[in-house]
């Protein structure tokens, strides 16, 4: 059933320049796009593997206008960053551009003014909201007011982050313009539209039909919003920061940055190839594939398509393969409160291990669901996997060849029974990570890859070279060779997931140039080929390292909460007489304990000056070590009504002061005083 194809272009979403990436970006498009461009690569096709920064938009403008900046500057700082970190982490892209070059500029104007000509937008005047002050429309992220459903007064024209609705501008109760406090108007502006509704047919047949192979995840976004019916969408914004629209009368007028970035993948591709760039967008026999989030599915799987429809000329995406999110934590991940692990981070603490990162994104990769990056799963999937399984076999495999065979590959004899059942097991993983690669099933195909490992693991362990070398150096030599051989097969099947390791096997084995089609070749490497310098492949990550890195997310969290910790509304005015009728209290700490098999109260003994009183309180969570608070002078409730907790009797009630995150801290006097001082 499936087509065959000439050549694969490979295309990764372009990420915003307006913040640095971080793990859920390469979790779900950069790492899984990566892996199957060399995996393609390895297998000699003709691939390319186009990405770049998506450099138009609002939100840019927004954070340039907050810096004093120009967007340009912005842009400028962000597409490095990003571009460096892609280069790190070994995302082997054949080029990295941006859409603010020239030939994208004119790439995206010559594609609108070809849709435009052949009259496939529709016009429409619309009333839009309009700053009189600053002479300019409003795009909704400049407007805040109040938001008509949680009365929240700092909702955007967008959407209001308090309750998650999202919005339209004339929404919004008491709109203000952001850029210059002033109350906008509605004015006239006319805009252009793509008709989706008139691509809804031929969409449902593409997709719904034709393309039922597709993820589940994605096929059912698009039938959602097929269903939903589908409506005429602006491809134009009134904005100063984007390509111009190319057309008279369209003065101060840009391309909406959806309808430019997509087109980033072909003017990228142009700048790369600029003769024979058509062979990649407008032959049939071109494998079209898309890498993208779940949050860009419509555009890619409907929009973008609608408009190389549109335009005629283009081949469509073949699939599209997209992951749900990576949470941190259990949280979802946000830059606006910095929760995440960001890429240029991680090097500086963890240098040299990009291949750890990229292990583990890809093992616990989001394809199906949401899933969570955490720590521990980080730390115990390095230890226990690439230490414990992968590293170990190439180690044994390298230091046993020094040991006995003077560090060059042994002469191997005959295979016995056990050898050639291993063979045999080895025959079958190219095939089980093929077919998940050619899914886009990336974790299976990496437990697959990771399946030789322990293979030869298996094999090393019953064979026991290190006992036969005692008796037998031929036997010895026939281990040697063929564990040895499974190393160099290593190499080529981690290639596509972890190149770094891969090339560091390379160098332990000094060969190169291995081809995919070579995974179940056993004779690899030749007799007395002599071997480089092993040293270890992975290392232990220590317990200290990963509990600093969950420390680093906690401070993280608690300044969150402290930023946007709002105290409770002031209750209604009480009389004189009313605050008098507490008895408030200091009294000093004699016992603090807590109270067996009720995890929450500590026990209280107080000196309050006339004798002393036990009082419970359920605050037990808070203080781990009770004994920190003996001595202490705290206040308490002298007249709260006594009452019987598990058995015990409390007389009073300690007063404790309750922080942002809910954790509650018992109030202490600035100086000493006598136990049984009054609070007034
Ligand atoms: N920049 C959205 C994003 O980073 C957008 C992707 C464009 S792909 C053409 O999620
Ligand atoms: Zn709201």
């Amino acid at each position: 059933m499936s087509k065959q194809f000439k050549r694969t272009l490979i295309t990764s979403a372009l990420p915003y320049a307006n913040g640095p990436i971080h793990i859920g970006h390469l979790a779900g498009v950069y790492v899984p796009a990566d892996i199957y461009t060399r995996y393609l690569r390895l297998k000699g096709e003709e691939v390319v593997h186009i990405g770049g920064s998506d450099e138009h938009g609002v939100p840019i403008t927004i954070r340039a206008r907050k810096e004093g900046v120009t967007p340009q500057d912005i842009v400028d700082r962000y597409h490095e960053l990003i571009k460096k970190s892609f280069e790190e982490f070994g995302i082997a892209f054949d080029i990295y551009s941006r859409t603010t070059s020239d030939i994208h500029k004119k790439t995206a104007s010559d594609f609108f003014r070809k849709l435009y000509d052949g009259g496939k937008f529709i016009e429409q005047e619309t009333e839009q909201y309009y700053d009189e002050e600053a002479h300019q429309f409003l795009a909704d992220r400049y407007i805040t007011g109040t938001c008509p459903h949680c009365k929240n007064e700092n909702a955007y024209g967008d959407q209001c982050e308090a309750c998650g609705t999202s919005l339209n501008a004339t929404d919004l109760i008491n709109p203000k313009s952001t850029l210059s406090g002033s109350v906008p108007v509605m004015r006239k502006t006319k805009h252009w539209y793509l008709p989706l509704d008139q691509y809804e047919m031929w969409l449902r047949q593409w997709i719904l039909e034709d393309h039922k192979e597709w993820k589940t995840n994605v096929y059912g976004q698009c039938k959602s919003w097929l269903d939903a019916g589908l409506h005429p969408r602006a491809v134009t914004r009134d904005l100063d920061w984007g390509v111009p629209v190319p057309v008279e009368g369209a003065e101060g007028k840009v391309l909406y940055v959806w309808f430019d970035a997509p087109i980033g993948y072909i003017s990228n591709t142009i700048e790369l190839f600029p003769n024979d760039w058509e062979k990649w967008w407008k032959d049939e026999d071109t494998k079209l594939v898309h890498f993208i989030g779940k949050d860009n599915i419509v555009f890619h799987c409907i929009v973008f398509p609608a408009m190389l429809k549109a335009d005629g000329s283009y081949i469509l995406p073949e699939n599209v393969p997209s992951n749900e999110f990576l949470n941190l934590e259990g949280d979802k991940i946000s830059t606006s409160r910095n929760w995440a692990v960001w890429l240029h981070e991680y090097l500086e603490e963890f240098p040299d291990k990009q291949d750890v990162l990229r292990y583990v994104l890809t093992a616990n990769a989001p394809e199906t669901k949401d899933n969570d990056f955490m720590w521990k799963d980080f730390q115990a999937r390095n230890n226990n996997e690439l230490v414990a399984v992968l590293g170990n076999f190439v180690n044994r495999a390298l230091v046993l060849t020094q040991k006995y065979f003077d560090n060059k590959v042994p002469a191997r004899g005959t295979y016995n029974e056990y050898d050639e059942q291993t063979i045999s097991e080895i025959a079958t993983v190219r095939a089980a990570v093929e077919k998940n690669l050619d899914n886009y099933r990336f974790r299976e195909a990496l437990k697959e890859a990771m399946n030789l490992a322990r293979i030869g693991n298996k094999y090393l362990a019953d064979t026991e070279p290190w006992k036969t070398a005692k008796t037998d150096m031929d036997r010895t030599a026939t281990i040697m060779n063929l564990s040895l051989q499974i190393t160099a097969n290593l190499a080529i099947v981690f290639e596509p997931f972890l190149p770094f390791a891969s090339q560091k096997i390379k160098d332990f084995l000094q060969v190169n140039n291995l081809k995919w089609e070579q995974i179940g070749d056993l004779n690899l490497l030749l007799e007395g080929h002599e071997l480089g310098e092993a040293s270890l492949l992975f290392e232990k990550i220590e317990d200290e390292t990963i509990e600093k890195q969950i420390q680093k997310l906690l401070d993280t969290k608690k300044e969150n909460e402290a930023n946007e910790y709002t105290p409770a509304p002031i209750k209604e005015n009480v009389a004189f007489d009313d605050f008098g009728k507490l008895d408030i209290r200091v009294g000093t700490v004699l016992e603090c304990e807590k109270v067996p098999k009720a995890d929450k109260l500590l026990r209280f003994l107080l000196d309050d000056g006339l004798g002393k009183r036990t009082i419970l309180s359920g605050i037990a969570e808070y203080y781990p070590d009770p004994q920190e608070l003996v001595g202490k002078q705290i206040c308490f409730v002298a007249n709260f009504e006594p009452r019987k907790l598990r058995g015990l009797m409390s007389e009073g009630m300690i007063l404790s002061a309750q922080d942002a995150d809910g954790s509650l801290s018992v109030i202490q006097t600035s100086r000493e005083v006598k136990p049984g001082s009054t609070v007034n």
